[in-house]
């Protein structure tokens, strides 16, 4: 393993449950990897640019997505869904590159979730004030698949609730590299990310990447 771009430490790989269906991959992506999944970003961004979504309710995300796969979830006026079609190009969007479809795979089955196959990547960009609000991912069909999220560039305080949005969440920081893998009794929990703080990273520059990978269909 390579270290880290700061420090030239590498951190060491562990896994942790944060409850039942969901778990923590420390330092699952390394340096290496880091680096060719960035590049592969840049790629699909080309296609189908970051782009600032309109909530249901007329807000403007303060965290730009795009998506790439099968199927890109958006969010506009008309509501939340899946789509083939990237509707700011009006084109399907770009193929999902083979070493994103790899690694939520890999990290599916680390944490006990075989034959993961994900029909879907969104791509999340938080620059600092950036926030995700408390929510629950259930715009999939297949609910018994679950969602691999990965983390590259400035950490991020994830808040992880329970069923009910007035669960009080426990938080946690997510830096470059670690993998949240979440299903089974877990997998409609509500989460979010805390505003992103100032910062500067190595592969990111000013801001944090999220992939979540999910099969939508
Ligand atoms: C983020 N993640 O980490 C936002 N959803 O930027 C999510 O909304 C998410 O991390 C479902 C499962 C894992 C996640
Ligand atoms: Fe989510």
């Amino acid at each position: 393993m390579t270290g880290d771009l700061f420090t030239g430490l590498a951190r060491d790989p562990s896994m942790e449950t944060l409850t039942e269906g969901a778990l923590l991959l420390r330092a699952f992506v390394d340096e290496d990897e880091a680096i060719r999944l960035m590049a592969a970003i840049d790629t699909v961004l080309e296609a189908s640019p970051l782009r600032h979504m309109q909530t249901p309710g007329g807000f403007r995300m303060s965290v730009a997505m795009s998506n790439c796969g099968r199927y890109g979830w958006v969010t506009d006026r008309r509501g939340y869904r899946y789509q083939s079609r990237d509707p700011l190009v009006e084109r399907d969007w770009p193929a999902m590159p083979s070493l994103f479809a790899a690694l939520a795979g890999r990290a599916a089955a680390a944490a006990g979730f075989a034959g993961f196959d994900p029909d879907a990547c969104l791509i999340n960009r938080y620059e600092p004030a950036a926030r995700m609000s408390l929510h629950q991912d259930k715009n999939e069909l297949d609910m018994t698949q679950p969602i691999v999220s990965v983390s590259l560039g400035l950490p991020a305080t994830f808040l992880f609730g329970g069923m009910a949005r007035t669960d009080k969440p426990q938080r946690m920081r997510l830096e470059s590299g670690d993998v949240v893998v979440w299903g089974g009794p877990a997998r409609l929990a509500f989460h979010g990310i805390d505003p992103l703080r100032e910062g500067e990273h190595a592969l990111t520059g000013r801001c944090r990447y999220n992939l979540t990978f999910r099969r939508a269909r």
